[in-house]
């Protein structure tokens, strides 16, 4: 049985990939802040098969402390699932809050790059994989995204570039791009659920089972096969958005 450890399992995209890894036969060490949330993971999925880990991506020792005592099995991990992350407001540049900017750049970013840092030995040795999720906004910016549209402009190219330096290793490294998947991530980006709702009405938005099952695909392909990036859409979404202002 192999081991995934999938950081942000507490909703979302992270959460349906956990429960789809397991049901396919693989532990996971699941993360997130929220204990409450992993707590009721391991109850549905079986402490055998999911280990919680409670904290703070940006805390850097937490991260350290959560890593030295993974238990058993759970410490040889397999495939590093780069999940957790957030968006924060949608003001313009001119008029966004930096303390917004910076939590995004903490978590997008440094967390990210920290987390995968410090488990790149252990995949190296069992020529693992690492599946980090990206967005389009990293790849088609639009009014409003400005940091962290730049934060997954940093994620997707980052996990190309690991993919580089990882030549020869045998790990697997892919960028998964999703657009519009109806999640927390509005909620928690505009702190409104009524916007949130608002927002994904009438689209038929992707799901973060969408995402996980592209997850699982990309992780249970054969050991010779490498998806380099994969981007992903809901049907009712697009990427054209040239804008001219007039006067
Ligand atoms: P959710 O808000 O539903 O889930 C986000 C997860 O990230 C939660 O488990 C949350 O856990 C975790 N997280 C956030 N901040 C921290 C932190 N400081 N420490 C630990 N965990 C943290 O959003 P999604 O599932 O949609 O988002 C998952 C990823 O997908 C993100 O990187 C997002 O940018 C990306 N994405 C989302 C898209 C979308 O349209 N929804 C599209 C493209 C990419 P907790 O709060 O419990 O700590
Ligand atoms: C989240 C997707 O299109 O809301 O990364 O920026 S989008």
């Amino acid at each position: 049985m192999k081991t995934a450890f999938v950081t942000g399992a507490t909703a979302g995209i992270g959460e349906a990939t956990v429960r789809a890894l397991v049901k396919s036969g693989w532990r996971c060490v699941a993360t997130g802040r929220r204990k409450e949330r992993l707590d009721a993971l391991v109850s549905e999925l079986g402490a055998d098969k999911v280990h919680p880990a409670v904290f703070d991506v940006r805390d850097e020792a937490a991260m350290d402390e959560a890593i030295a005592s993974l238990p058993g099995d759970f410490a040889n991990v397999d495939l590093l699932v780069n999940n957790a992350g957030l968006a924060q407001g949608l003001s313009p540049a001119q008029k966004a809050d930096l303390a917004d900017w910076q939590t995004m750049i903490d978590t997008n970013i440094t967390a990210m790059v920290k987390m995968t840092r410090k488990l790149l030995p252990g995949l190296i040795e069992r020529k693992g994989a690492i599946i980090a999720i990206g967005s389009v906004a990293g790849n088609y910016v639009y009014p409003g995204g400005n940091v962290y549209a730049g934060s997954k402009a940093f994620a997707n190219h980052f996990t190309l570039a690991l993919r580089a330096d990882l030549h020869g290793t045998g790990v697997r490294v892919t960028s998964i791009e999703p657009g519009m998947v109806e999640t927390e991530f509005t909620v928690v980006r505009t702190g409104s659920k009524e916007a949130s709702d608002k927002l994904y009405a009438g689209v038929n938005p992707m799901t973060g089972e969408d995402i996980a099952n592209a997850i699982l695909w990309v992780a249970e392909l054969p050991p010779h096969l490498n998806i380099n990036r994969l981007e992903l859409m809901p049907v009712n979404q697009d990427f054209a958005g040239f804008a001219i202002a007039r006067g």
